[in-house]
């Protein structure tokens, strides 16, 4: 293997070739349950090789990507075990340059899962400037099979098309929730997502209405390959349906050029480097 002066002072780092468009040692489909119980320790034990803040890169090839796969949360720290445990094997096989960020939202007032998301791409970016991709993942989802790649495309990708609650379908044709992903330039085309959804409900439907109305189409896998199951619960209390969203999700058009990346207000409480991810407490404030 060639080798290559490093950026930094000391040892030389050797140069890896570009990893494969399919990687090699992706299983397929893959067996997910929710019933045995999931120790923080047994998932820290079964991925040695992610590092502090759940960072991860393939030892044998240079990803063409920089993967932020960001997390919207509040007390679900059950599921996170969960996904931590199924998503990452996931990702490495994949060959993912990565990073796992969790949003995590303070105090009590009502959730806003956009603005979360938003937050997430601000803060991964100041973590390391080169995420490129921007993987936007309810805590809650895990896919059923590896070979639905956590990546970024020419389109805005949706990739948890075919949900078990949903019955294995898309429940409407412009259906863009759960997990999907677009490139750094694709979410500073449509100046990222709503920060005004509070409640359950609507932004993802608005996020969608952005992507079409700047001229992008939604690329999504084959609909055998992009299953999900989730973690099934109740409703959370300070996350109650938004009345509001059917008439929002109809002035998207006007609202998108003030309201999104650009005009996202927070205040971040504390940044914490965990063994399988990187947890951010935010102050998003409340509804008006
Ligand atoms: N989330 C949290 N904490 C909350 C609310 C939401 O972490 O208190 C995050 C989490 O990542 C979750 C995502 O936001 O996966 C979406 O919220 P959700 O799971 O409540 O939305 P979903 O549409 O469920 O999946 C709606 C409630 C269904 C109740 C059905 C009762 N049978």
């Amino acid at each position: 293997v060639p080798e290559v002066p490093s950026a930094r002072p000391g040892p030389t780092v050797p140069m890896l070739p570009p990893c494969p468009d399919s990687p090699p040692g992706l299983v397929g489909r893959l067996l997910i349950e929710f019933t045995s119980p999931m120790p923080l320790e047994r998932v820290q034990r079964e991925n040695p090789g992610v590092l502090m803040g759940g960072r991860y890169a393939p030892p044998d090839c240079t990803p063409a990507q920089t993967v932020a796969v960001i997390i919207p949360f509040r007390h679900r720290e059950h599921h996170l075990r969960y996904w931590l445990h199924y998503l990452h094997p996931i990702l490495r096989r994949q060959r993912l340059r990565y990073g796992v960020y969790v949003i995590n939202q303070h105090g009590e007032d009502t959730f806003n899962r956009a603005k979360l998301l938003n937050v997430g791409f601000l803060e991964a970016l100041k973590e390391d400037a080169t995420y490129d991709c921007f993987i936007f993942s309810d805590v809650d989802l895990v896919p059923m099979d590896d070979r639905n790649l956590y990546r970024c495309g020419d389109q805005p990708r949706h990739f948890a098309i075919a949900m078990d609650k949903f019955g294995f379908r898309l429940p409407y044709a412009g259906y863009f929730g759960g997990v999907s992903g677009l490139s750094k330039a694709q979410f500073l085309r449509i100046n990222g997502f709503p920060n005004e959804y509070w409640g359950w409900g609507g932004e993802d439907d608005d996020i969608f209405n952005r992507i079409s109305l700047t001229g992008m189409k939604i690329s999504r896998p084959d609909i055998r390959i992009g299953r999900y199951r989730m973690i099934k619960h109740d409703r959370d209390k300070h996350n109650e349906p938004n009345p509001q969203r059917f008439t929002k999700i109809q002035n998207t058009k006007l609202t998108m050029k003030r309201d999104g990346i650009g005009s996202v207000r927070y205040q971040v409480l504390e940044v914490s480097r965990q063994p399988l991810f990187t947890n951010i407490t935010v102050d998003i404030g409340r509804p008006p």
